[in-house]
């Protein structure tokens, strides 16, 4: 299998982070692909976007949470609850911690753009999001002995906007901080850290 990927993607990191903790990423080649200038990709996904998952039989799997669906069958521990109510619970938080990182991207875009362009409508809705769901992770009372597709998807998220500097999360969330401070130390999320790199 070959992972389309961009280094920085936090929607990438999801699929590397959970691709590690199953112990599956020797099966899988990394190739960096960049989204927003490379169009090679829509060959393979009409939306062009990374990640993309290549299948040996060249099939294409997206978006990140296909790819995590599809990887996390393929070997234990599964890291998708497969009965409800904790599969549609862990994956609502993946979908929060997703959009999250979706409006991160927007803020970061924007903020690309020259400053007497910027839309402050943009900030201010996208930054609204991001504040609710970072609200939402707080009280979520996340785990730090079972790291699954949930927490996954959070931890990849936080780092990104850590990477970004899209906001200063931690202030008037201390669970959080605490929570990622740990999980931030697992070999899956330190191998898979584009910046250390
Ligand atoms: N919902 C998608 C989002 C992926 C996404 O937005 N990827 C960005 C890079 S972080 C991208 O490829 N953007 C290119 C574009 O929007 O044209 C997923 O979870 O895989």
């Amino acid at each position: 299998m070959r992972l389309l990927y961009s280094a920085l993607s936090p929607f990438a990191r999801k699929v590397r982070v959970l691709a590690l903790e199953k112990g599956l990423s020797e099966r899988i080649a990394l190739e960096t692909i960049a989204p927003y200038q490379d169009e090679s990709l829509r060959a393979l996904n009409p939306l062009n976007k990374a990640p993309t998952l290549v299948l040996d039989d060249g099939e294409a799997v997206y978006d990140s949470g296909v790819i995590c669906d599809y990887l996390d069958g393929l070997s234990e521990p599964r890291l998708i609850p497969a009965t409800q109510p904790e599969r549609h619970r862990a994956l609502t938080l993946e979908a929060a911690a997703d959009g999250m990182g979706d409006a991160a991207l927007l803020v970061v875009r924007e903020r690309m753009r020259p400053e007497a362009e910027h839309r402050q409508d943009v900030f201010e809705r996208q930054l609204k999001a991001i504040g609710a769901a970072l609200d939402l992770f707080e009280k979520a009372e996340l785990s730090t002995a079972r790291f699954a597709i949930a927490e996954i998807a959070v931890a990849a998220q936080l780092a990104y906007l850590d990477a970004r500097k899209v906001v200063d999360w931690r202030v008037g969330r201390p669970m959080l901080a605490a929570w990622f401070e740990v999980v931030s130390r697992r070999g899956s999320m330190i191998a898979s850290d584009a910046s250390a790199t």
